[in-house]
């Protein structure tokens, strides 16, 4: 066990862990003590990679503003959804992945369940009230053995987390700062969005939600 192991231990201790389905869950507060690492990291890759607002292959302009860190980064234009190395705002590659970042979603990915995920792409979502994501499965990434692992930072969401068709009636799960939800195995492909955000204000964040997702995509 390493010295940040242990630090991390004694950081989180008994953890209360929700259950959404056979291999999906709720890790309530996992990421506090992390926070503090996070936000200058957050700054550092925002200032790299401004927050946009991807277009769908449909033609309209998603309400989430997007960014990314590490390997890989998820885009979306006219001709569709991918991953990709370079940023296409700035044609530079992504911002690397932050060893907070990396820390967080090894040590939540360990505690759902999920051992020795790596993760090469974090996902940066920026949402400000009103902002929603549609009912969708994470379906870019090439091996879906490994679980999706999404941390809520700012003022609260309501996550949707329905089954394997879209039709099928989702759990309303509410989100708060520091939450981080995990999902894999044969949950991995359950369609899942987030409702429009409410108006709130964050004592540090302000009147915005970020969700960081991390995934193995390449
Ligand atoms: C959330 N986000 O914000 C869940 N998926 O809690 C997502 O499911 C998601 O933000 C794909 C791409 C971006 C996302
Ligand atoms: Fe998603």
């Amino acid at each position: 066990m390493s010295t940040l192991d242990l630090f991390e231990g004694l950081q989180t201790p008994t953890q209360a862990i929700e259950s959404l389905a056979q291999q999906a869950c709720v890790l309530r507060g996992f990421a506090l003590p992390f926070v503090e690492a996070l936000l200058p990291a957050l700054d550092s890759i925002c200032a790299a990679a401004p927050f946009r607002h991807m277009v769908t292959p449909g033609g309209f302009s998603m309400s989430v503003a997007l960014t990314n860190c590490g390997r890989l980064g998820w885009t979306s234009d006219r001709s569709g959804y991918r991953y990709s190395a370079i940023d296409p705002t700035t044609e530079q590659p992504w911002p690397a992945l932050p060893t907070s970042f990396l820390a967080l979603a090894t040590a939540a990915a360990d505690a759902a369940g999920f051992p020795d995920f790596v993760p090469d792409a974090c996902l940066i979502n920026r949402y400000q009230p009103g902002a929603r994501m549609s009912l969708h499965q994470d379906k870019d990434e090439r091996d879906y053995a490994w679980p999706i692992i999404s941390v809520s930072l700012g003022i609260p969401a309501t996550f949707l987390f329905g089954g394997h068709h879209r039709a099928d009636k989702a759990q309303r799960v509410p989100l708060f700062h520091g939450d981080v939800v995990v999902w894999g195995g044969e949950d991995r492909l359950r369609y899942h969005g987030v409702a429009p955000i409410r108006e709130a204000l964050h004592s540090v964040l302000g009147a915005q939600r970020i969700n960081l997702t991390f995934r193995k995509a390449g």
